[in-house]
Protein backbone atom coordinates (compact mmCIF):
# COMPACT_ATOMS: atom_id res chain seq x y z
CA UNK A 1 0.00 0.00 0.00
CA UNK A 2 3.11 2.23 0.90
CA UNK A 3 4.52 1.99 -3.11
CA UNK A 4 0.94 2.44 -4.29
CA UNK A 5 -0.24 5.43 -1.95
CA UNK A 6 3.13 7.44 -3.05
CA UNK A 7 2.58 6.55 -6.63
CA UNK A 8 -0.62 8.20 -6.91
CA UNK A 9 0.90 11.26 -5.17
CA UNK A 10 2.74 11.53 -8.01
CA UNK A 11 -0.28 11.40 -10.30
CA UNK A 12 -2.72 13.76 -8.92
CA UNK A 13 -0.15 16.31 -8.56
CA UNK A 14 -1.54 18.05 -11.95
CA UNK A 15 -5.09 18.88 -10.68
CA UNK A 16 -5.53 22.49 -8.86
CA UNK A 17 -6.05 25.42 -11.65
CA UNK A 18 -7.15 27.18 -8.65
CA UNK A 19 -5.30 30.70 -7.54
CA UNK A 20 -5.37 29.10 -4.00
CA UNK A 21 -2.28 28.23 -2.26
CA UNK A 22 -2.60 24.54 -1.95
CA UNK A 23 0.04 21.32 -1.50
CA UNK A 24 1.12 19.74 -4.18
CA UNK A 25 0.33 16.30 -2.12
CA UNK A 26 -3.15 15.28 -1.63
CA UNK A 27 -2.54 12.01 0.19
CA UNK A 28 0.16 10.82 2.98
CA UNK A 29 0.11 7.56 4.60
CA UNK A 30 -0.10 7.46 8.46
CA UNK A 31 2.97 6.72 10.64
CA UNK A 32 5.32 7.83 7.63
CA UNK A 33 7.03 11.02 6.82
CA UNK A 34 6.47 12.97 3.49
CA UNK A 35 8.04 16.19 1.76
CA UNK A 36 5.01 18.46 1.47
CA UNK A 37 5.24 21.63 -1.15
CA UNK A 38 2.95 24.42 -0.60
CA UNK A 39 2.47 26.21 -3.97
CA UNK A 40 1.79 29.70 -3.37
CA UNK A 41 0.46 31.04 -6.70
CA UNK A 42 0.77 35.04 -6.32
CA UNK A 43 0.83 37.95 -4.13
CA UNK A 44 -2.15 39.77 -2.82
CA UNK A 45 -4.40 41.74 -4.70
CA UNK A 46 -1.37 43.31 -6.57
CA UNK A 47 1.20 43.60 -3.54
CA UNK A 48 4.44 41.47 -3.08
CA UNK A 49 4.49 38.73 -0.33
CA UNK A 50 7.35 39.41 2.19
CA UNK A 51 5.73 36.23 4.38
CA UNK A 52 4.36 33.10 4.40
CA UNK A 53 3.32 31.31 7.54
CA UNK A 54 2.32 27.75 7.94
CA UNK A 55 0.58 26.35 10.79
CA UNK A 56 1.03 22.77 11.36
CA UNK A 57 -2.37 20.13 12.25
CA UNK A 58 -2.32 18.21 15.36
CA UNK A 59 -1.22 14.73 14.33
CA UNK A 60 1.75 16.17 12.09
CA UNK A 61 4.87 15.32 14.16
CA UNK A 62 8.77 16.12 13.65
CA UNK A 63 8.30 18.97 11.14
CA UNK A 64 11.54 20.30 9.52
CA UNK A 65 11.09 23.43 6.82
CA UNK A 66 13.75 23.35 4.06
CA UNK A 67 15.14 27.13 4.11
CA UNK A 68 15.01 28.97 0.93
CA UNK A 69 17.29 31.56 -0.63
CA UNK A 70 16.60 35.44 -0.45
CA UNK A 71 13.61 34.52 2.58
CA UNK A 72 14.30 33.92 6.72
CA UNK A 73 12.99 31.17 8.15
CA UNK A 74 12.13 30.57 11.84
CA UNK A 75 10.00 28.13 13.44
CA UNK A 76 7.32 28.18 16.27
CA UNK A 77 7.46 25.25 18.68
CA UNK A 78 5.04 23.97 21.18
CA UNK A 79 3.62 21.16 22.88
CA UNK A 80 1.88 17.78 20.91
CA UNK A 81 -1.95 17.47 22.01
CA UNK A 82 -0.68 13.54 21.56
CA UNK A 83 2.89 12.73 22.12
CA UNK A 84 4.80 11.12 19.00
CA UNK A 85 7.22 7.93 19.59
CA UNK A 86 9.92 8.63 17.60
CA UNK A 87 11.63 5.17 17.25
CA UNK A 88 11.20 4.67 20.98
CA UNK A 89 11.47 8.23 22.13
CA UNK A 90 8.57 10.15 23.34
CA UNK A 91 8.24 13.98 21.66
CA UNK A 92 6.15 15.92 23.52
CA UNK A 93 6.82 18.92 21.25
CA UNK A 94 7.59 20.42 18.27
CA UNK A 95 7.45 22.42 15.27
CA UNK A 96 3.82 23.91 15.05
CA UNK A 97 4.46 26.97 12.78
CA UNK A 98 6.55 27.00 10.06
CA UNK A 99 7.27 31.07 8.97
CA UNK A 100 9.42 32.33 5.49
CA UNK A 101 9.82 36.13 6.26
CA UNK A 102 11.40 39.27 4.66
CA UNK A 103 11.36 37.16 1.00
CA UNK A 104 9.55 39.11 -1.88
CA UNK A 105 6.97 36.82 -4.16
CA UNK A 106 5.71 39.17 -6.38
CA UNK A 107 2.03 39.00 -7.41
CA UNK A 108 2.77 38.12 -10.94
CA UNK A 109 4.61 35.30 -9.44
CA UNK A 110 4.34 31.78 -8.29
CA UNK A 111 6.53 30.36 -5.49
CA UNK A 112 7.01 27.28 -3.55
CA UNK A 113 7.73 26.48 -0.01
CA UNK A 114 9.27 23.31 0.94
CA UNK A 115 8.91 21.19 4.77
CA UNK A 116 8.64 17.42 5.74
CA UNK A 117 6.79 15.70 8.83
CA UNK A 118 5.21 12.57 9.94
CA UNK A 119 1.66 11.77 9.94
CA UNK A 120 1.06 9.91 13.37
CA UNK A 121 0.70 6.09 13.11
CA UNK A 122 -2.46 6.59 14.98
CA UNK A 123 -4.25 8.80 12.83
CA UNK A 124 -7.12 7.43 10.71
CA UNK A 125 -6.97 7.13 7.51
CA UNK A 126 -9.29 9.25 5.72
CA UNK A 127 -8.71 12.19 8.41
CA UNK A 128 -8.10 15.25 6.72
CA UNK A 129 -4.70 17.44 7.94
CA UNK A 130 -5.16 21.19 7.18
CA UNK A 131 -2.30 23.39 6.93
CA UNK A 132 -3.25 27.09 7.13
CA UNK A 133 -1.56 29.43 5.68
CA UNK A 134 -1.45 33.12 5.80
CA UNK A 135 0.66 35.32 3.29
CA UNK A 136 1.61 39.05 4.14
CA UNK A 137 2.30 41.81 1.94
CA UNK A 138 2.94 46.02 2.89
CA UNK A 139 -0.46 46.32 3.09
CA UNK A 140 -2.60 43.36 3.71
CA UNK A 141 -2.90 39.56 3.83
CA UNK A 142 -3.87 37.04 1.94
CA UNK A 143 -5.13 34.03 3.90
CA UNK A 144 -6.14 30.64 3.11
CA UNK A 145 -7.52 29.31 6.51
CA UNK A 146 -11.03 28.33 6.49
CA UNK A 147 -10.91 24.57 8.01
CA UNK A 148 -14.38 23.71 7.51
CA UNK A 149 -13.23 21.48 3.91
CA UNK A 150 -15.89 23.24 1.73
CA UNK A 151 -15.08 23.60 -1.57
CA UNK A 152 -17.41 26.70 -1.57
CA UNK A 153 -15.15 29.55 0.60
CA UNK A 154 -12.60 31.87 -0.72
CA UNK A 155 -9.52 31.13 1.12
CA UNK A 156 -9.61 26.98 1.83
CA UNK A 157 -7.14 25.86 3.69
CA UNK A 158 -4.46 23.64 1.84
CA UNK A 159 -4.96 20.08 3.27
CA UNK A 160 -4.13 16.46 3.36
CA UNK A 161 -5.99 13.26 3.42
CA UNK A 162 -4.53 10.62 5.05
CA UNK A 163 -4.02 7.06 4.21
CA UNK A 164 -3.70 3.86 5.71
CA UNK A 165 -0.19 1.76 6.07
CA UNK A 166 0.68 -1.32 4.25
CA UNK A 167 -1.05 -4.14 6.34
CA UNK A 168 -3.08 -1.93 8.05
CA UNK A 169 -5.79 -1.13 6.00
CA UNK A 170 -9.25 -2.22 8.21
CA UNK A 171 -7.54 0.32 11.09
CA UNK A 172 -10.91 1.58 12.24
CA UNK A 173 -12.74 2.01 8.95
CA UNK A 174 -13.61 0.07 5.68
CA UNK A 175 -15.58 -2.63 7.66
CA UNK A 176 -16.79 -5.43 5.40
CA UNK A 177 -20.60 -6.27 5.38
CA UNK A 178 -20.42 -10.14 6.81
CA UNK A 179 -22.93 -11.47 3.94
CA UNK A 180 -24.15 -9.28 1.41
CA UNK A 181 -21.99 -7.93 -1.71
CA UNK A 182 -21.26 -4.47 -0.45
CA UNK A 183 -18.62 -2.69 0.77
CA UNK A 184 -18.58 -0.06 3.21
CA UNK A 185 -17.17 2.81 4.82
CA UNK A 186 -19.23 5.25 6.60
CA UNK A 187 -21.85 6.33 4.41
CA UNK A 188 -20.22 5.14 1.09
CA UNK A 189 -21.37 1.80 0.25
CA UNK A 190 -19.59 0.00 -3.05
CA UNK A 191 -21.71 -2.98 -4.57
CA UNK A 192 -21.53 -5.05 -7.94
CA UNK A 193 -17.91 -4.88 -8.22
CA UNK A 194 -15.97 -6.50 -11.57
CA UNK A 195 -13.09 -6.31 -13.36
CA UNK A 196 -12.26 -8.08 -16.79
CA UNK A 197 -9.96 -10.97 -18.09
CA UNK A 198 -6.87 -9.29 -19.89
CA UNK A 199 -4.85 -10.67 -22.57
CA UNK A 200 -1.43 -11.91 -21.40
CA UNK A 201 1.19 -8.84 -21.20
CA UNK A 202 -1.74 -6.31 -21.68
CA UNK A 203 -0.12 -3.44 -19.48
CA UNK A 204 -3.54 -2.64 -18.35
CA UNK A 205 -6.93 -3.75 -16.74
CA UNK A 206 -10.53 -1.76 -15.82
CA UNK A 207 -12.30 -1.99 -12.70
CA UNK A 208 -15.87 -1.46 -12.32
CA UNK A 209 -18.65 -1.28 -9.78
CA UNK A 210 -21.46 1.36 -8.38
CA UNK A 211 -20.66 3.59 -5.55
CA UNK A 212 -23.35 5.12 -3.56
CA UNK A 213 -23.74 7.71 -1.13
CA UNK A 214 -26.30 7.20 1.54
CA UNK A 215 -24.91 9.94 3.57
CA UNK A 216 -25.88 13.95 3.40
CA UNK A 217 -22.76 15.17 2.26
CA UNK A 218 -21.26 15.07 -1.36
CA UNK A 219 -17.76 12.85 -1.13
CA UNK A 220 -14.80 12.21 -3.76
CA UNK A 221 -13.35 9.51 -4.83
CA UNK A 222 -9.72 10.87 -4.38
CA UNK A 223 -7.47 7.47 -5.18
CA UNK A 224 -7.69 3.90 -5.89
CA UNK A 225 -4.65 1.14 -5.31
CA UNK A 226 -4.34 -2.40 -6.27
CA UNK A 227 -1.67 -5.05 -6.05
CA UNK A 228 -2.12 -5.95 -9.44
CA UNK A 229 -0.93 -2.67 -11.07
CA UNK A 230 1.98 0.23 -9.94
CA UNK A 231 -0.08 2.95 -10.67
CA UNK A 232 -4.12 3.14 -10.47
CA UNK A 233 -6.08 6.05 -11.59
CA UNK A 234 -9.80 7.33 -11.58
CA UNK A 235 -10.95 7.36 -15.40
CA UNK A 236 -13.44 8.93 -17.43
CA UNK A 237 -14.22 7.29 -21.00
CA UNK A 238 -15.99 9.70 -23.18
CA UNK A 239 -17.43 10.22 -26.31
CA UNK A 240 -15.51 13.01 -28.45
CA UNK A 241 -16.76 13.53 -31.70
CA UNK A 242 -16.76 9.78 -32.71
CA UNK A 243 -13.48 8.71 -30.95
CA UNK A 244 -13.72 7.27 -27.63
CA UNK A 245 -11.53 9.38 -25.72
CA UNK A 246 -10.01 8.27 -22.03
CA UNK A 247 -8.97 10.64 -19.20
CA UNK A 248 -7.47 10.86 -16.00
CA UNK A 249 -9.98 12.78 -13.27
CA UNK A 250 -7.51 14.69 -11.50
CA UNK A 251 -9.62 15.83 -9.03
CA UNK A 252 -11.45 12.44 -8.39
CA UNK A 253 -15.06 11.65 -9.11
CA UNK A 254 -17.76 13.24 -6.80
CA UNK A 255 -20.15 11.35 -5.08
CA UNK A 256 -23.31 13.16 -4.69
CA UNK A 257 -25.12 12.88 -1.23
CA UNK A 258 -27.88 10.51 -1.65
CA UNK A 259 -27.05 9.10 -5.16
CA UNK A 260 -25.12 6.38 -6.85
CA UNK A 261 -22.32 6.73 -9.38
CA UNK A 262 -21.67 3.36 -11.79
CA UNK A 263 -18.42 2.80 -13.20
CA UNK A 264 -18.74 0.66 -16.19
CA UNK A 265 -17.28 0.09 -19.04
CA UNK A 266 -17.35 2.96 -21.74
CA UNK A 267 -17.67 5.08 -18.51
CA UNK A 268 -16.18 5.95 -15.54
CA UNK A 269 -13.84 3.48 -14.21
CA UNK A 270 -10.92 2.62 -12.14
CA UNK A 271 -7.50 2.07 -14.37
CA UNK A 272 -5.06 -0.88 -13.27
CA UNK A 273 -2.00 0.50 -15.36
CA UNK A 274 1.45 -1.20 -15.49
CA UNK A 275 0.08 -4.90 -14.63
CA UNK A 276 2.34 -6.80 -12.81
CA UNK A 277 -0.23 -9.78 -13.74
CA UNK A 278 -2.40 -10.50 -16.06
CA UNK A 279 -6.04 -10.54 -15.19
CA UNK A 280 -7.49 -13.88 -14.96
CA UNK A 281 -11.36 -15.28 -15.47
CA UNK A 282 -12.33 -16.47 -12.56
CA UNK A 283 -10.05 -15.19 -9.91
CA UNK A 284 -10.49 -11.35 -7.84
CA UNK A 285 -8.25 -8.74 -7.75
CA UNK A 286 -8.85 -6.57 -4.60
CA UNK A 287 -8.98 -2.61 -5.24
CA UNK A 288 -8.62 0.07 -1.84
CA UNK A 289 -10.78 3.41 -2.80
CA UNK A 290 -9.99 6.34 -0.98
CA UNK A 291 -12.55 8.78 -0.03
CA UNK A 292 -12.31 11.97 0.81
CA UNK A 293 -14.48 11.59 3.85
CA UNK A 294 -15.07 8.48 4.36
CA UNK A 295 -11.93 7.08 3.88
CA UNK A 296 -10.79 3.71 2.79
CA UNK A 297 -12.76 1.37 1.23
CA UNK A 298 -11.27 -2.09 0.24
CA UNK A 299 -13.39 -4.18 -2.36
CA UNK A 300 -13.01 -7.51 -4.25
CA UNK A 301 -13.58 -7.56 -7.96
CA UNK A 302 -14.46 -10.70 -9.62
CA UNK A 303 -12.87 -10.97 -12.74
CA UNK A 304 -14.86 -11.65 -15.73
CA UNK A 305 -14.30 -12.77 -18.83
CA UNK A 306 -12.70 -10.19 -21.44
CA UNK A 307 -15.87 -8.51 -22.39
CA UNK A 308 -17.95 -9.14 -19.50
CA UNK A 309 -20.50 -6.15 -18.18
CA UNK A 310 -20.97 -7.44 -15.01
CA UNK A 311 -24.42 -8.84 -15.78
CA UNK A 312 -25.81 -5.50 -16.45
CA UNK A 313 -27.52 -5.78 -20.13
CA UNK A 314 -25.03 -2.99 -22.02
CA UNK A 315 -22.49 -3.96 -23.81
CA UNK A 316 -19.49 -2.04 -23.84
CA UNK A 317 -18.85 -2.00 -27.24
CA UNK A 318 -15.10 -2.53 -28.89
CA UNK A 319 -13.13 0.44 -27.32
CA UNK A 320 -9.88 -1.08 -26.29
CA UNK A 321 -7.74 -0.06 -23.10
CA UNK A 322 -4.59 1.06 -24.22
CA UNK A 323 -3.08 4.56 -24.01
CU1 LIG B 1 -8.78 4.16 -18.41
Amino acid sequence: MLKHSLTVFGILLAGSASAHSTLEQKLATAGSTSKLVMRVPHGCDGEASHTVRITLPEGFYAAKPMPKPGWDLEVVTGAYKTPYNNHGTEMTEGVREIIWSNGNLPDAFYDEFVFRGAVGPNVDAGSVLFFPTVQECANGVADWTDTSGSHDVPNPAPKLTVVAAEGDMHHGHGAHDAHADASMAGPIEVTGGFSRATLPNAPVGGGFMTITNTGTEDDTLIAAASPVSSITEIHEMKMDGDVMKMRELENGLTIPAGESVELKPGGFHIMFMDLNTPLEEGKTVNVTLTFEKAGDVDIPLAIGAINADGGHGHHGGGHSHSH
